[in-house]
């Protein structure tokens, strides 16, 4: 393995999963980051141990098993506020992944401050998770949903954008710092500040740019944050919403019951403070857990160093993928502005019949319309093929992605 900004092959050894081989290849070849990443042994490890020593519920008796477990699941908080610089704690809500932060925000955020005539501003790069909810919102209120276009190389229509907050229509905005598909990393903090200066909330789809880059939210400034921890070497089940102390302290719950109340009368409750007050029922305190894991493991790396790895391996690849005949490359062409995700489509070859020759070799990738067939239709594809990187990865797995394109060409007689 080639010496790079990370040293890949002693962190290659804390995933045990990469050993693994499949229909007799050498080790896989794991290119389905953006889908989830591995976990490595601290995570695995710290999860078991969690279990073997601490197990109980939270918040609630005061045997020592069960205040060890709270001050485990409130030190995952304590280290994600640290993670994206929040400047209170309370600001970290725990969900079960993006699509919930995201959900969480659409009815309490959006039922008390989205009416008829609204307009909610997301764009073409979207998730699915980042627009159906806005729809049910808007079916719900009366409100129209409007996109921002993007160019044919993935960029955002930023003057189209600039347009629309200053006709005073646009209430919310909720956009993805950085496509699943494209890798395209949108300009999220000038669009921020466009936004508040007609005073408008920004709420921001961090699932691909949280795990793969620095992400201070004083300095973006944004109203709101979703990621998932699986996303970043954390375990499933485990979504993180950010929202300012101001906003969050003023929104109705989400869902009802344990553990987010004060106190409960027979007419009426008072609600917990934020942010208990939107983690009702028994978390997955086990998974919680396990996230602080992972995020002592990427801090120990450095986002930094993590966002440069990912470029070098970005460059090479886009350059790699330039020589192969009859193959598009959507998004970006320039690494710098796109994260770790490369989406291609070679001649008439169907994604998911790449994606099976591909699994022969033992190389994982994603094909498919990613839950983005909005940005689909505008790329007037059915579906893709996407390689999309993390810490582990290296250029000879580059290398073997493009032998194994080059057979599957051979075998479609490209
Ligand atoms: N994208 C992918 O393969 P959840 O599933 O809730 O953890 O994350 C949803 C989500 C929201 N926004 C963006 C930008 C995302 O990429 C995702 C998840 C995965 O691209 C699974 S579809």
């Amino acid at each position: 393995m080639q010496k790079g900004i990370l040293d890949t092959n002693t962190l290659r050894d804390d995933f045990p999963i990469l050993k693994r081989k499949i229909g007799g290849t050498s080790e896989i070849v794991y290119l389905d980051n953006a889908a989830t990443t591995q976990k490595p042994l601290a995570v695995i490890r710290s999860i078991a141990e969690y279990y073997m020593n601490h197990n109980s519920n939270i918040h609630r008796a005061v045997y020592d098993f069960a205040e060890e477990s709270t001050r485990a699941y409130e030190l995952t908080r304590d280290k994600v506020a640290k993670f994206i610089n929040a400047r209170f704690v309370e600001e970290i809500v725990f969900t079960r992944n993006t699509t919930e932060s995201l959900n969480l925000l659409a009815y309490s955020w959006g039922r008390n401050n989205i009416k008829e005539g609204d307009e909610i501003l997301i764009t073409e790069l979207e998730h699915h998770s980042n627009i159906v909810p806005w729809q049910v919102l808007a079916r719900k209120t009366g409100a129209k949903l409007c996109y921002v276009g993007i160019d044919d190389n993935g960029y955002l229509d930023l003057d189209y954008f600039i347009q629309k907050v200053e006709t005073g229509t646009v209430k919310l905005v909720s956009l993805s710092h950085m496509s699943n598909v494209l890798g395209t990393i949108v300009p999220i903090k000038r669009i921020i500040k466009s936004a508040h200066k007609f005073g408008i909330p920004v709420i921001v789809d961090g699932a691909q740019s949280v795990p793969h880059m620095p992400v201070d939210v004083q300095e973006l400034d944004c109203d709101f944050l979703a990621f998932s921890a699986h996303k970043m070497l954390g375990p499933t089940g485990v979504g993180i919403l950010f929202g300012k102390r101001e906003l969050i302290e003023n929104m109705d719950p989400f869902l009802a019951g344990g553990d987010m109340i004060k106190e409960v009368f027979k007419n009426e409750t008072i609600y917990n403070e934020v942010p208990y007050k939107f983690e009702a029922g028994t978390p997955n305190i086990a998974d919680v857990v396990g996230f602080a894991a992972a995020l002592d493991y990427l801090s120990e790396i450095g986002m930094d160093k993590i966002r440069k790895h990912e470029i070098e391996l970005t460059d090479y690849a886009l350059d790699c993928l330039s020589s192969v005949e009859q193959l598009t490359v959507y998004g970006p062409s320039k690494a710098i502005d796109r994260g770790g995700v490369i989406s291609f489509n070679i001649g008439d070859i169907h994604p998911h019949d790449l994606a099976t020759i591909l699994n022969k070799r033992g190389i994982a990738i994603r094909s498919g319309h990613h839950c983005a067939q909005v940005l689909m239709e505008r790329l007037k594809v059915s579906s893709t093929s996407r390689a999309s990187f993390y810490i582990y990865n290296t250029m000879k797995d580059i290398d073997k992605l493009m032998y194994a394109l080059n057979e599957a060409r051979r075998i479609f007689r490209l």
